[in-house]
């Protein structure tokens, strides 16, 4: 069978400023929390290895993206570092960053690569943590302002924008997971801090269409589809509770411009409403997206409580909910993720029949492998073919959903090459591409090339 995808269908992977550029403290960037982070919790990282290097992209930007010329890619991801854009965080451009921006942006046009940018990826400036972060109304102004003058600075070549990757992420691991700084686990402070993201996403929305660009503007949302373990009332309403705070607090306002009336209900009775101004409700249903990257690794099963938590003692989302680990999963035992590729299909069918069926793509998808140095051929090659399955297995249910009329116009994977994790360092691999860590060379594995003819061809047989 020949699974051939639709005409200027996207093929190209993401990455993120922190993950790629290294040079973390180089030319004027001042440090995002997770340089801090390092410098006070190096046990935290993975190998005690931080963000300083990544992948080198910020030196070696030009023939990474030769690279993606070879791996077939007409449009590729990353991030601004607001960190390095605006030092200060609300003050003065740093003019090598802009000069670094544009260089990437026009080499990458250049090269027949379509640039989709994003304003940020878990990066938030060390100096607007320290003024509350997200907690902080005057940090949603100054990210709007840093929006701004990046839809000024290269809007006139970037055509797809992007206000946050996975937001929920800050929230979890930032607010209630103790898995990324501040480290805070409190219920109240991580919905204050979804709610403020939300009103800072719907300000850099409200910015970019006053410009008249003439381009797009969207949000990436990991929308980890939710099942319940079975059909039973307990856990169908944990699941839809589950789906309610992790899912729909960021994708029925970009989609619809209004929370839903159960996650508002469900927050007014535990007591978590976040405070809300004149105006709110007014600019976020002005943020209603243009098109929405979807990220797709794995999916949640949920189940009720076994003792339910007693009314006044809810303090995270799990004492409201448990997670449930499905018998017979498939999984990828290095990352410790489910593998279940139908779950990408049940999103844009989701996405189709309940959100308007609003245009989107798949932004990040992908597998991370430890120790794959053992598939290294001697030429230096990494036959990879579980990451080919991989990649087959999600396009082909992707391919379904499109034949079922979804509105999906491409496929991103996570990640090109391999990258620095948040918090597993090198530990596990991702890319396209190898990378030697050694001396940074770069050499594309066997899944490279599949992935190149695929996106030649336009689809696989
Ligand atoms: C996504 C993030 C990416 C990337 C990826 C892989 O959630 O947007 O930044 O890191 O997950 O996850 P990890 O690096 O934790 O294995």
């Amino acid at each position: 069978m020949k699974y051939q995808f639709p005409d200027n269908f996207w093929w190209g992977s993401a990455t993120s400023a922190t993950q790629s550029e290294g040079a973390s403290l180089q030319d004027g960037k001042s440090k995002n929390i997770f340089d801090y982070w390092y410098d006070i919790s190096p046990e935290r990282f993975h190998g005690q290895i931080g963000p300083q290097n990544t992948s080198t992209f910020y030196e070696n930007y030009q023939q990474d993206i030769l690279l993606l010329q070879q791996l077939g890619h007409n449009t590729f991801r990353t991030s601004i570092s607001w960190s390095r854009l605006i030092p200060d965080g609300d003050g003065e451009l740093n003019p090598k960053a802009v000069t670094f921006y544009n260089a990437v942006i026009d080499s990458l046009l250049a090269h027949g690569i379509t640039p989709f940018i994003n304003l940020q990826h878990f990066d938030m400036p060390l100096c607007m943590q320290q003024k509350g972060g997200w907690e902080s109304r005057a940090v949603v102004a100054a990210y709007a302002r840093y929006a701004k003058l990046c839809f000024t600075l290269f809007g006139d070549r970037v055509k797809h924008w992007f206000t946050f990757n996975e937001p929920i992420v800050p929230v979890e691991a930032g607010y209630l997971n103790d898995l990324h700084y501040p480290c805070v686990v409190d219920f109240k402070r991580a919905v204050t801090v979804a709610y403020h993201m939300m009103l800072a996403h719907a300000k850099a929305v409200k910015n970019y269409r006053e410009l008249a660009q003439n381009g797009e503007i969207g949000i990436i949302l990991n929308l980890t589809p939710t099942y319940p373990r079975s059909d039973s009332s307990p856990d169908l309403v944990a699941a839809n509770q589950a789906d309610l705070l992790l899912n729909r607090s960021f994708l029925d306002p970009v989609t619809k411009g209004i929370y839903p009336d159960e996650l508002v209900a469900l927050l007014r009775e535990h007591n978590l409403l976040p405070l809300i101004e004149p105006g709110d409700c007014q600019l976020i249903a002005g943020g209603i997206i243009d098109l929405l990257g979807v990220n797709y690794y794995l999916p949640r099963r949920v189940q009720a409580k076994e003792v339910p938590t007693p009314q006044g003692q809810i303090n995270t989302p799990e004492d409201l909910f448990s997670f449930y680990q499905m018998p017979g999963r498939k999984i990828n035992p290095h990352r410790g993720w489910e593998i279940y590729e139908k779950g990408l299909y049940d999103i844009l069918i989701n996405l189709k029949q309940n959100y308007g069926n609003i245009p989107c793509y798949i932004s990040e998808n992908g597998m991370g492998v430890e120790g794959e140095e053992q598939f290294l051929t001697p030429s230096g090659r990494v036959e990879d073919d579980y990451r080919i399955e991989f990649i087959r297995e999600h396009l082909q249910w992707l391919h379904q959903a499109i034949q079922e009329g979804s509105n999906c116009q491409g496929y991103h994977l996570w990640t090109f090459i391999d990258c620095w994790s948040w918090l597993n360092a090198y530990k596990n691999r991702y890319g396209l591409v190898r990378l030697n860590l050694a001396d940074q060379t770069r050499v594309i594995k066997k899944s490279g090339y599949w992935f190149a003819d695929v996106a030649k061809q336009n689809g696989f047989n």
